[in-house]
């Protein structure tokens, strides 16, 4: 089999590369190693950056995401018993976009089977050959058969758990990270959200957040131990908990019911450097890694995938290597300003046990100034929204 870019991992930054390679003209082949349906019913991020829904209705993805999709122009801080709304389109004329991530997979699986069927899933062994040299290749096992991939470029989108990264001499990378000791408990439950915003609430007995999908299924996360124990949080400890964590009048119009997901997520930043190495580019999960907090591993997934598609265009179309050689330098630009943003969120809504009370008034300051701070509210809401691509 030959193809021009051979495409590791079928997620978000993989399945979207490959069709915005396909719409430039630009023949590539995904191997991912689930199946499509568990690619499908992943439950992971929920809110896209103005950039990022601009990007994907250039894509032609905007469709179902504009009809379905709930514009947010503004999120909630939640500590000392008040709320402060930080009001994104009077600050910076910016906005997110609440649309799950199951959705926007869906799309892209749609939109990927309608041109060709370039998409294989359950590839299993997947290794990458000849990255350095001239002649780079992958080679796989699906269905029973060993299979060889000739390619011009490999693309690694295959998240934090891949090869593609490791198939980098480890003396030529750099990799920069922290674990929190602290992870996230999140729920999906078939309930009215508690409020029409996200609230991210800072409390001395752990960090919460309430968002949501649609009107009637709402995420909610708390901070939990990392040891945390699945089945020792049963719905209604849950809930008790979310409620103490939340101000009285948030606390008092939830609703609850049963939840139909629950999963415990840990929480840490990394960033694995340079995101190339010869003929291999590596995009989205696969090279870097941050909290939740800011909402922004997605986002940064598709950012890398459009700096990458349009420096794989220019080589195709121009034969000039120069956007592709300087891909790795100007993505991390934009990587390492999220992973800061980030790490600050997490840092500020979070209870930290090693910094004790003194942490906990420091940070009731804080969002104390930014709520009395227009250009502390200013630097939040650009950095939510989405900051430019270079
Ligand atoms: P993915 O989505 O992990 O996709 C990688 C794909 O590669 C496949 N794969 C392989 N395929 C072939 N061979 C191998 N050896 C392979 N190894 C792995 C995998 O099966 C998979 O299909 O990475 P990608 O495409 O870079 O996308 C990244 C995002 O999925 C991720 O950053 C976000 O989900 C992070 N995230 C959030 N991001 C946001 O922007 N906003 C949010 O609100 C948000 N909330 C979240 C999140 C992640 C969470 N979890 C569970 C990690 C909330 C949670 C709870
Ligand atoms: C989500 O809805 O899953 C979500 C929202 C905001 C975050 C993280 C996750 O910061």
């Amino acid at each position: 089999m030959r193809t021009q870019v051979a495409i590791i991992g079928g997620g978000p930054a993989g399945s979207l590369l490959s069709l915005l390679l396909g719409q430039g003209g630009i023949e590539s082949v995904v191997l991912e190693s689930r199946t499509k349906d568990y690619v499908l019913s992943r439950i992971r991020a929920g809110v896209l950056e103005k950039p990022s829904t601009e990007w994907l209705r250039r894509a032609g993805l905007g469709k179902r995401m504009d009809e379905e999709g709930f514009v947010h122009e503004g999120i909630n801080l939640a500590f000392s018993g008040r709320i402060q709304r930080i009001d994104f389109s009077e600050l910076v004329g910016g906005y997110v976009m609440v649309y799950g991530q199951t959705e926007i997979q869906k799309d892209l699986y749609k939109a990927l089977l309608s041109h060709n069927d370039v998409l294989l899933d359950e590839a299993e062994d997947v290794a990458l050959h000849d990255i350095g040299g001239s002649s780079p290749h992958v080679t796989f096992r699906r269905r029973g058969r060993e299979e060889r991939l000739d390619c011009d470029f490999i693309a690694g989108c295959d998240g934090s758990h891949g090869v593609s990264r490791e198939s980098i001499p480890a003396s030529l990378r750099d990799t920069y990270e922290r674990s929190y000791p602290f992870g996230w408990l999140g729920i999906l439950s078939e309930t009215p959200p508690v409020n029409e915003e996200l609230i991210y609430a800072n409390h001395p007995r752990g960090f919460a957040l309430c968002s949501m999908r649609n009107e009637n299924l709402s995420r909610y996360y708390i901070q939990c131990d990392l040891d945390a124990d699945i089945e020792a949080w049963p719905d209604r400890r849950f809930w008790d908990e979310i409620r103490r964590r939340l101000p009285a009048e948030a606390a008092e119009r939830m609703v609850t019911g049963p939840s139909i997901e629950k999963s415990i997520t840990p929480l840490r930043s990394f960033v694995s450097e340079p995101m190339q190495h010869g003929r291999l580019f590596l995009a989205g999960d696969s090279t870097h890694v941050m909290p939740p907090t800011g909402a922004k591993g997605l986002n940064m997934a598709i950012s890398d995938v459009i700096l990458l598609a349009d420096a794989l265009t220019r080589y195709y179309e121009e034969g000039s290597k120069e956007a592709l050689d300087n891909y790795s330098d100007i993505a991390l630009r934009r990587v390492w300003k999220v992973i800061r943003f980030s790490w600050w969120m997490t840092g500020l809504m979070h209870r930290l046990e090693e910094e004790g009370d003194l942490g906990q008034k420091i940070q009731e300051a804080e969002l104390d100034y930014v709520a009395s701070s227009r250009s502390a509210q200013t630097a939040l809401a650009e950095n939510y929204t989405g900051l430019p691509l270079r």
